[in-house]
């Protein structure tokens, strides 16, 4: 192996999570989740939590694309790209269908027992999250999502229950997808779905999500050391949305911006990988007058409890300004008065208005691995867009190839130019899943097409993509041929 090679152990895969795929939303004695709840949305319309799953509403994850029924000839496929691993998440309601029932549910178990199985067999290590924005409906509507610190307990007993039964066939695990996401105020989706926080009229928001949040990384952490003791040889990673945010301009008040909007992501980052809760929140708190209920135990908890990598997804970039200029277009940031986010004139846009920034990527390898000197996984990355389907029935999607082509050309140079220990990469919807932001099944991220469209028409039919034989030939390479 050449020096300038990515290394042989390098793993490449595929990644999506349970609600967006597997459909089968009541069957084998699965609970309602969360995900179940939400509506179809779009470009325009946010979509909503029902109060329940209501008659004559569509519910786009219900039948997703039903992976539940058709995993062993997905897997073919995938078999087939040559993927040697695979990340999907374990639906938590298969296994505790109410979140706090007193036993777990054995066909829910079988079911992944089955998948996991399945997925070795064919060459592909499962990578696992634990929760991908689906905690059981009943745990948001009856306790209140995790503002409430029984949900710690609820999730670390799941947690036990699944680290101990795949324990053998289970080796990279991710605890809760996206952790920071709730950070960002313009989510509002009940200030998204891991947490599920419910924010009574009287409550400040804003501190019911840093309550929410640590009591989601205490879990995360009780359930690191408890997978360490099932498993010594467990790799159980964070799951972080970096979306790096670069100063606009040279001023310094704009370097400032952009560290301080940096801050409320790697809040959640630093926690994982340094066990302790960082002084700018400890100062922040202070300042806002925020009661977080917390406890030396507690703190013990996250400091014995700390990741063994940084996984994250990285979509795009963001850039900020304090510069008082109208003709600069943006949206404020609710902490910092003075400061927006704006457009980037370096850098293009998907169709849905998200950055398209490969150099991004090195530099998110080389900032967090500075700050945490921890292997990383890249366990999402990707390019939404409308697909066509030619009259004979093929998809020419070199833009998806464009867009991961340069991706992966920078994720090579952290690693070969600059030395950072990156374990693998997964390229998001390797198989269109439903949009987690829309809820659109046209917004595809796939190598491999599915037909079905935003209203649930279509007969599931799979259909490899042109990046499909392209993602074939770098695994094939082992990145040298893009
Ligand atoms: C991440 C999520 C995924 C996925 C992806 C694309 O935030 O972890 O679940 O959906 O983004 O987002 P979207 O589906 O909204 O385009």
């Amino acid at each position: 192996m050449s020096k300038r090679s990515l290394p042989k152990s390098f793993l490449w895969g595929g990644a999506v999570a349970a609600h967006q795929i597997e459909g089968a939303w009541d069957e084998a004695g699965k609970g309602i989740s969360i995900a179940d709840v939400m509506t179809a949305g779009s470009h325009t319309q946010e979509r909503q939590i029902t109060d329940g799953v209501l008659p004559d509403v569509y519910y786009p994850n219900h039948e997703a694309i039903d992976f539940y029924h058709h995993y062993k000839t997905d897997i073919q496929l995938l078999k087939e790209m040559g993927l040697t691993c695979f990340r999907t998440s374990i639906n938590w309601t298969r296994i505790f269908p109410n979140g706090d029932d007193a036993c777990p549910n054995e066909a829910g178990l079988q079911f992944y027992d089955d998948l996991f199985d399945e997925l070795l067999k064919n060459g592909m290590e499962p990578v696992i999250t634990l929760s991908h924005f689906e905690i059981p409906y009943n745990l948001y509507k009856t306790y209140g999502g995790f503002k409430n610190k029984q949900l710690i307990d609820f999730f670390v007993r799941y947690a036990d229950v699944v680290m101990r039964r795949y324990k053998d066939k289970v080796k990279y695990w991710l605890t809760f997808n996206e952790i920071n996401n709730q950070a960002d105020g313009q989510f509002k989706l009940h200030t998204w779905t891991n947490s599920a926080v419910l924010v009574e009229p009287d409550e400040n928001a804003e501190q019911v999500i840093f309550q929410a949040s640590l009591n989601e990384l205490i879990a995360s952490a009780k359930v690191v050391k408890l997978g360490h003791d099932i498993n010594p040889d467990f790799k159980i990673g964070a799951m972080m949305a970096y979306v790096p945010v670069y100063p606009y301009s040279a001023n310094p008040d704009d370097q400032v911006a952009a560290i301080k909007v940096m801050e409320r992501r790697y809040f959640y980052s630093d926690i994982h990988a340094k066990g302790e809760i960082p002084t700018y929140t400890l100062k922040e708190w202070e300042r806002k007058g925020y009661h977080i209920d917390y406890n030396d135990v507690e703190l013990q908890a996250l400091r014995e409890g700390t990741v063994d990598y940084i996984g994250f997804s990285y979509y795009m970039s963001a850039t900020v300004t304090t510069l008082d200029d109208d003709t600069l277009e943006g949206f404020p940031i609710p902490d910092y008065p003075n400061a927006k986010i704006v457009k980037n004139p370096y850098v293009k846009a998907s169709d849905w208005g998200w950055q398209i920034d490969p150099v991004g990527l090195r530099y998110v390898l080389n900032t967090v691995y500075q700050r945490y000197n921890l292997p990383l996984f890249i366990v999402e990355n990707g390019f939404g867009a409308y697909d066509q389907l030619t009259d004979q029935g093929e998809i020419h999607d070199h833009y998806r190839i464009d867009y991961l082509k340069a991706h992966i050309k920078e994720m090579r140079l952290a690693v070969v130019e600059d030395g950072v220990p990156v374990i693998g990469y997964t390229p998001w919807g390797i198989i269109d899943p439903v949009s987690f932001g829309t809820g659109e099944m046209e917004k595809r991220y796939g190598m491999i097409h599915v037909d079905r469209d935003n209203s649930g028409n279509g007969t599931m039919k799979r259909r490899k993509k042109q990046s499909f034989v392209w993602y074939q030939r770098v695994i094939a390479t082992n990145g040298e041929d893009l």
